[in-house]
């Protein structure tokens, strides 16, 4: 009977002791993939609104990565402009800042249905190709990321100037999150989302015209058209 009594205050106090001593989470749980966290630079304000529209928060947008958030120094990041050009450059991350900087107010559209409706910030493709000088034959434009190295993906050069597209230094105002693709996002608009490139460090000019990118080269359309199809039609 003693013995019995003696288990019975053992488990209680011994439950009392553990439930004390185990830490009380003081963040909220992980968030999933699509609730990205979102840790703001101070002096940094989140746009809710832009030309009248009204803009899908940081913390509701998706996000994407095949490989998992790759994380870029700022300062010794370099975005290197080479191929099909008359002089390969290597920029910094200032220097992408110092180009004048474009804002559009545009939506991602992944290709499995979810989307959301941004401001993006930031110079243009053209103004970045230009520091290099494209040559003649050049028709390409291959963006190589730290997540896939043989080369993410690939925007036509017709597109890419006559559509003014603009790589996304900043989202909503904010610096673009580590998650998100830091330092930018290649502004793909009019294309699904996998053609939007993440985390690039060289840029190449190509006269290939059937380069496959990441998500190309598993059936995804090289086209990319929203509305479009999804997959290679032939
Ligand atoms: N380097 C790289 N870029 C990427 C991806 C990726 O996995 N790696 N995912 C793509 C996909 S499928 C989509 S829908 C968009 C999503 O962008 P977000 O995660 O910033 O919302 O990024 C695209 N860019
Ligand atoms: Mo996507």
């Amino acid at each position: 009977m003693k013995k019995r009594w003696l288990v019975i205050y053992t488990i209680i106090i011994g439950t009392f002791l553990l439930a004390c001593s185990t830490p009380v989470p003081t963040t909220s749980p992980a968030p999933s993939l699509n609730t990205p966290s979102v840790e703001a630079i101070p002096g940094e304000v989140e746009a809710s609104e832009f030309m009248g529209k009204a803009l899908t928060p940081l913390s509701l947008q998706g996000n994407n990565a095949l490989r998992g958030t790759q994380t870029i120094d700022r300062s010794t990041y370099r975005l290197t402009v080479n191929g099909l050009v008359e002089n390969p450059v290597s920029l910094t991350y200032e220097d992408l800042l110092a180009l004048p900087q474009i804002s559009k107010l545009i939506d991602l559209n992944c290709v499995e249905g979810w989307n959301f409706t941004a401001k993006w910030t930031g110079p243009t493709l053209k103004s970045i190709l230009e520091k290099a000088g494209v040559k003649p034959e050049a028709k390409n434009v291959i963006f190589y990321s730290t997540d896939v190295e043989k080369g993410y993906s690939s925007l036509l050069l017709d597109y890419v100037i006559e559509k003014d597209i603009i790589i996304g230094l900043k989202i909503n105002d904010l610096t673009l999150p580590p998650e998100r693709g830091f330092p930018f996002q290649v502004v793909a608009e009019s294309k699904y989302g996998y053609k939007w490139a993440k985390w690039i460090t060289v840029i190449e000019l190509s006269d290939n015209l059937n380069f496959e990118g990441y998500w190309e080269s598993y059936g995804y359309n090289n086209d990319a058209n929203i509305g479009g199809p999804a997959f290679k039609t032939r």
